[in-house]
């Protein structure tokens, strides 16, 4: 694509926090950055919707699927999953600032759910390997997923624990599934002060516990979840 010569920032789960996205934006202008989003930009926080757009309408940027993401959407077609959404950090008013909003609806119903870079790095939301039931078009199978009001399958695999952390033989049959040579990800906070990698690089993750409004987010830093990619050579 035409961002593939721009480093790479990566910017782990935002749960529903733009106001403290902001700042740590300024030394990556969106010109000279390519910006990918690890997915979870809504819930818990107040201004998950205005994640949700800015990430949108940032260049050269990309926005993967987050579980949190399916729940909102879930949400908004089947009100009677609006209870369990809000149990899991819904915000009422994000529902029905989408509801109002096709335009944005469209857009992250059409979100992947695994980006592959140039030097063969996979990034997807959560460290986690049930991606493989929907190879080899990963991508197009969770759209069809989200069209055919399968959310509660997005949601099981989306919202699985970190295991790469653990299972290092595991890991290395994910990137060999994939043909890739590392994963980056989300979800699970890590609770160090930056990203944390696994098994010499081959995994690493960005969910720094962001959002202020996260009970796990315990002052966390921001480059514990906003960091450049150092490019494998
Ligand atoms: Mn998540």
């Amino acid at each position: 694509m035409a961002t593939d010569h721009l480093p790479i920032l990566i910017v782990g789960d935002v749960p529903g926090d733009l106001e403290r996205l902001l700042e740590p934006l300024e030394p990556y202008p969106p010109d000279r950055w390519r910006t990918i989003f690890l997915g979870d930009l809504v819930d818990y926080g107040m201004f998950g919707v205005g994640a949700l757009r800015f990430a949108r309408d940032r260049p050269n940027s990309d926005t993967i699927l987050g579980n949190h993401e399916v729940a909102l959407l879930w949400a908004l077609r089947d009100p009677s999953r609006i209870g369990w959404w809000i149990s899991v950090g819904g915000q009422r008013h994000d529902l029905d600032e989408l509801a109002k909003d096709h335009a944005l609806e469209d857009w992250l119903t059409q979100r992947p759910a695994l980006i592959k870079l140039e030097d063969g790095t996979l990034v997807q939301h959560c460290g986690h390997d049930g991606y493989k039931q929907w190879l080899p078009e990963i991508n197009t199978t969770v759209t069809r997923l989200i069209k055919d009001e399968r959310e509660d399958d997005l949601w099981d695999v989306l919202s699985a624990k970190n295991v790469f952390a653990n299972q290092p033989l595991r890991l290395q049959q994910w990137l060999q599934a994939t043909n890739s040579r590392r994963v980056v990800f989300g979800h699970t906070p890590h609770g160090r002060p930056n990203p944390e990698s696994y098994h010499d690089g081959t995994a690493i993750n960005f969910d720094g516990a962001f959002s202020r409004n996260h009970k796990n987010h315990k002052r966390s830093p921001v480059a514990a979840s906003i960091a450049p990619l150092q490019p494998l050579s």
